[in-house]
């Protein structure tokens, strides 16, 4: 059965979801201690980012083993109860993936290092010379010499997280032990990191030139000349062989090529996370915007649903460890906060997709507010605060692009409650804590009526009971218009009318054709008393309605 398909899904950060030690630093004991909450919220799959030994260049994104767990978050045995604890709860667990690169502090890379000929010296990309100018995804060069072995390294992340050379058969056999050995412990599907990067042309050829002054390799390793072989090649040795979701990060490329690999009878990947919606608020990279608009935001949402239904399937997110938290960049925070995020809760959970939320997206955390670098983390953030500073760009101007754009913001502690430490520490938080802990946090969410906790659970069970809202058929309504997201959910027994307002106006939303026989099911703003005519009532700012047709 084709579970993920049926199934919400969950993001846990677990350096950042709870801490059980008082070590600032968030374990698997703390997630274990909270399993009740997720069951009580109704998800059904946990993605938990990397739980691997790594030296934290890149916050576990940089695995330097990978049959380890990261001391700081606990050891086997609590990963063996984690996901027993899990399964006991009917809720899959899903490992994170990382395998275009490694930490350079893993075994293969420090063997790789020191000769040129032995058995690891192929695993990496090493070249004499450099052979062109490719700027890493965090800035500055791919492309890093090694004092030991005396020449270039590729790295398209950080220079401590060398790429590995797929093109070497003896790594990909290791990659598919590792993935064996999480497996044959029960877990339930991977996450696999920037899975599209993995074949490089051949010669590394110059991209062209962007204003950083580096090139732009993309074209020469996004879903590279030999990404379809390797993918077959993984699916054949070990993904056929497990009842597993395979979840595929993928950097830019087209819903189309996309179709034929999660569509294709080798079905190597089953859901896909792609950038396309959340690069719309972005000019030439993330840290220069551009202005929201719905309409382009429809049109992506409806062009990766037309293409890759129905063979394919969508997987649909708002929110990650590397995004912005959602409520301000999609709708409004301030005193609209609470409304916003049960609006994008309720587009979320009536599309038909995947949904995917990321942990505090369910209570409408927001952004961080960076007053001072000292209080960034990231290395993706640190890099351009300091490029920008460089170039002459003001200091406070780059933290306020920080606070709005920067990857931090999804990775503040979780705010369980208005205790010192929200509930996530009894110690200093590794990350700061958002300032508004005290008003956001779970425990208040669970007692006050009408929060945007009750709302995620009200609408996860309405989901699961009412499979129209799954797998029924999807038509956009007033698909031009600028403020209003409409849609209907036709299934065999259920048709459903889901409208949104993304605006901060009041708007009138008529649909002749349809507007009939409407009952009113659900709203954010409204309640059902007040929904006295058989007309659609005009709707208030970032209000969402259900109704359903007879
Ligand atoms: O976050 C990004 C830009 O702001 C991306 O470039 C991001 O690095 C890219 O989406 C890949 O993400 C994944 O791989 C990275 C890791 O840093 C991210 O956390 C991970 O989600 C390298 O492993």
């Amino acid at each position: 059965m084709e579970w993920w398909k049926e199934g919400i899904l969950y993001q846990i950060y677990p350096k950042s979801f709870k801490d059980s030690t008082g070590n600032g630093v968030g374990d698997l004991p703390g997630i274990i201690s909270q399993v009740d909450y997720l069951d009580y919220l109704g998800i059904d799959m946990v993605w938990l980012s990397p739980i691997f030994a790594s030296p934290d260049f890149d916050n576990g994104y940089d695995i330097s083993n990978y049959r380890k767990i990261k001391p700081e978050f606990g050891d086997m045995a609590d990963f063996h109860t984690l996901m027993e604890e899990l399964h006991r709860r009917d809720i899959r667990l899903i490992l994170d993936m990382v395998v275009n690169h490694t930490s350079s502090q893993h075994k293969w890379f420090q063997k790789s290092r020191e000769n040129s000929r032995g058995p690891f010296a192929d695993f990496y990309h090493w070249e004499t010379d450099k052979p062109n100018n490719w700027e890493s995804f965090f800035g500055g060069p791919t492309w890093s010499f090694d004092e030991a072995r005396e020449e270039y390294y590729l790295h398209l992340f950080h220079e401590e997280q060398p790429d590995l050379n797929w093109e070497n058969p003896r790594v990909r056999q290791e990659v598919y032990e590792i993935m064996k050995f999480w497996l044959d412990k029960g877990v339930d599907g991977f996450r696999l990191d920037v899975i599209n990067l993995l074949s490089k042309a051949e010669g590394y050829p110059e991209g062209e030139k962007k204003s950083s002054g580096y090139t732009d390799g993309s074209p020469y390793f996004v879903n590279g000349p030999k990404l379809t072989d390797y993918l077959k090649e993984m699916n054949q040795e070990v993904f056929k062989n497990y009842d597993m979701v395979k979840i595929g990060e993928v950097i830019g490329g087209e819903p189309q090529y996309y179709k034929s690999l999660i569509a294709d009878t080798e079905k190597a990947l089953d859901l896909l996370i792609h950038f396309d919606h959340v690069s719309l608020d972005q000019r030439k990279d993330k840290w220069t915007g551009k202005e929201f608009s719905l309409v382009s935001f429809k049109q992506v949402i409806e062009k990766w649903l037309r293409t890759l239904a129905p063979e394919g399937w969508n997987a649909f997110y708002l929110e990650n460890h590397d995004q912005p938290r959602s409520v301000e960049r999609f709708a409004k925070g301030g005193k609209y906060r609470e409304r916003s995020a049960k609006m994008l809760a309720t587009m979320l959970l009536t599309l038909p997709v995947t949904p995917f939320i990321y942990q505090g997206q369910e209570i409408g955390m927001t952004n961080l507010n960076f007053t001072d670098i000292s209080e960034v983390v990231d290395v993706e953030s640190r890099n351009f605060y300091n490029s920008f500073i460089e170039n002459g760009g003001d200091p406070q101007e780059a933290l306020e692009l920080i606070s709005t754009r920067g990857r931090d913001n999804g990775r503040s502690p979780m705010q369980w409650n208005s205790s010192r430490g929200a509930g996530f520490t009894s110690g200093t938080p590794w990350l700061k804590l958002n300032d508004n802990y005290q008003e956001v946090n779970v425990d208040q969410e669970k007692e006050k009526e009408n929060s945007v906790l009750q709302y995620y659970r009200d609408l996860i069970s309405f989901r699961k009971n009412n499979p129209a809202l799954i797998r029924g058929y999807f038509m956009q309504s007033a698909a031009d218009d600028e403020d209003i997201f409409a849609y209907w959910r036709k299934g065999k027994d259920r048709t459903f009318l889901v409208v949104l307002n993304f605006s901060n106006t009041i708007q009138v939303f008529l649909d002749d054709h349809y507007s009939k026989n409407l009952e009113f099911i659900m709203s954010n703003v409204m309640v059902k008393e007040d929904h006295a005519s058989d007309k659609i009532p005009p709707l208030a700012p970032y209000e969402a309605r259900i109704y359903s047709q007879h």
